[in-house]
């Protein structure tokens, strides 16, 4: 088999590539690990910035999220017993954000691919890449039981966090900065109306807290726990006890309550590899680097990365210039520091440190005072969380 661009992996990534190629006309084969079920069903982010909307629009595969995307114009900063809201449309030029779960993101994209008759190879493994560094790089995998090989111009990694890709490029090449937070969160979905418009992001002594939602009807809960948290230890009444002392105001705010349909732990960490290239392979979204969930980051700079691709590819199909190939990694990793620092930052303004001493509580309680009585602060805030252009 030959194509012009092998891409591993059908998240976000993956397949906002696909789709943005075929655009250009350029042809691409995906080889993913799972089914299409698994990867329809995966619950995971739920916010798009406003250029991954666009991006939606553009594509053409904006249809049911123009329908059931919930647009938001700004989040409240809860602490103190008090909430505060940041109002995007006023300080960040008039931009929102767009509650849409993850997993309908990707059946969009799976249904519009395999709609224009390209193929997505699911429930492929043994994925290898090979020749990397060479003009003829090519992919062996295993499909329906049978060993294939696939021929292309370039590669992209495009396979998350515990994919191969990376791993594939030699030792001593990459750099990796890295660091690990000594907390999870524990995540709900719960068949209960939104107790909130907007989402809520709370910061406790017990520990941050965040209320998210689906749709009218489905809330989407976190609590901050340890990073290895045993869910046996947190039925469903805890969970919402907990979620109430968290998000506790001072005239009485409520939360309403309704059956648990699924909870998770997830770690949190930040990394990124550099280079986000090596030969013919290029790395993009999660497979290059990850940020903590603060700052509702991960789909949409893995969204950000593929743009660069696509337009790079393009421009060296079209004319055989390679510049903008050769730049793609310094290109995407201006925005992905710019976003690993905001997510940071995020994750240190609102979570509970075991090393925490008084002096930092009050650092907290004052930055958080200053980033939402200040302009400059909280136009800061307004953003990088619609997205940076
Ligand atoms: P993905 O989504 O992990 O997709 C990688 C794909 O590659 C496949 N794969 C392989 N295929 C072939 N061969 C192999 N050897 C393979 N190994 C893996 C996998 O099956 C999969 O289909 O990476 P991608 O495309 O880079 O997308 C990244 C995003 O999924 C991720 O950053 C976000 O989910 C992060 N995230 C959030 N991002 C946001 O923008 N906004 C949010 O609100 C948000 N909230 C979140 C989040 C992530 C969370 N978790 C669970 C980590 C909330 C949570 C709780
Ligand atoms: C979510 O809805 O899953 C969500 C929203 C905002 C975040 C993280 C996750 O910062």
């Amino acid at each position: 088999m030959r194509t012009q661009l092998a891409i591993i992996g059908a998240g976000p990534a993956g397949l906002f590539l696909s789709l943005l190629l075929d655009r250009l006309g350029i042809e691409s084969v995906i080889l993913e690990l799972h089914n299409r079920q698994r990867i329809e069903e995966r619950v995971r982010a739920g916010l798009l910035e406003y250029n991954t909307v666009q991006l939606m629009h553009e594509l053409g595969v904006g249809e049911r999220l123009r329908r059931q995307g919930l647009e938001h114009g700004g989040i409240e900063l809860r602490f103190g017993g008090q909430g505060h809201r940041i109002d995007f449309r006023e300080l960040a030029a008039g931009k929102c954000v767009t509650v849409y779960a993850q997993h309908e993101v990707i059946k969009d994209l799976v249904g519009a691919r395999l709609a224009a008759g390209r193929s997505i190879l699911f429930e492929t493994t043994e994925v290898k890449l090979h020749a990397i560094d060479s003009s003829h790089p090519f992919v062996s995998f295993r499909h329906n039981g049978v060993a294939g090989r696939l021929d292309c111009d370039f590669i992209a990694g495009c396979d998350g966090f515990h994919g191969v890709s990376r791993a594939a490029v030699p030792a001593g090449v990459q750099t990796v900065y890295d660091r690990n937070y000594p907390f999870g969160w524990l995540g709900i979905l719960a068949e209960a109306p939104p107790s909130s418009n907007e989402l809520i992001y709370a910061h406790h002594d017990r520990g941050f807290a965040l209320l998210s939602m689906r749709s009218t009807e489905i809330s989407r809960l976190y609590l901050q726990c340890a990073h290895d948290e045993d869910l046996a230890l947190w039925p469903d009444d805890r969970i919402w006890s907990e979620l109430e002392r968290r998000f506790a105001t001072r005239d009485g705010w409520k939360l309403t309550r309704g059956p648990i349909v699924h909870k998770g732990v997830t770690g949190m960490r930040s990394f990124v590899v550099e280079p986000m290239q090596f030969g013919r392979l290029f790395l993009a979204g999660d497979a290059a680097h990850i940020v903590p969930p603060t700052g509702a980051k991960g789909l949409n700079l893995a969204v950000a990365d593929v743009r660069v691709l696509a337009a790079a590819l393009d421009a060296y199909y079209r004319s055989g210039n390679a510049d903008l190939l050769t730049e793609y990694s310094a290109t995407c990793l201006r925005r992905v520091w710019k976003v690993q620092r905001f997510s940071w930052w995020m994750t240190q303004l609102l979570h509970r440190f075991a090393d925490d001493t008084p002096f930092d509580h009050r650092r907290q309680l004052a930055e958080l005072d200053y980033v939402t009585s200040s302009r400059a602060a909280s136009e800061s805030l307004a953003e990088n969380y619609v997205g940076l252009p």
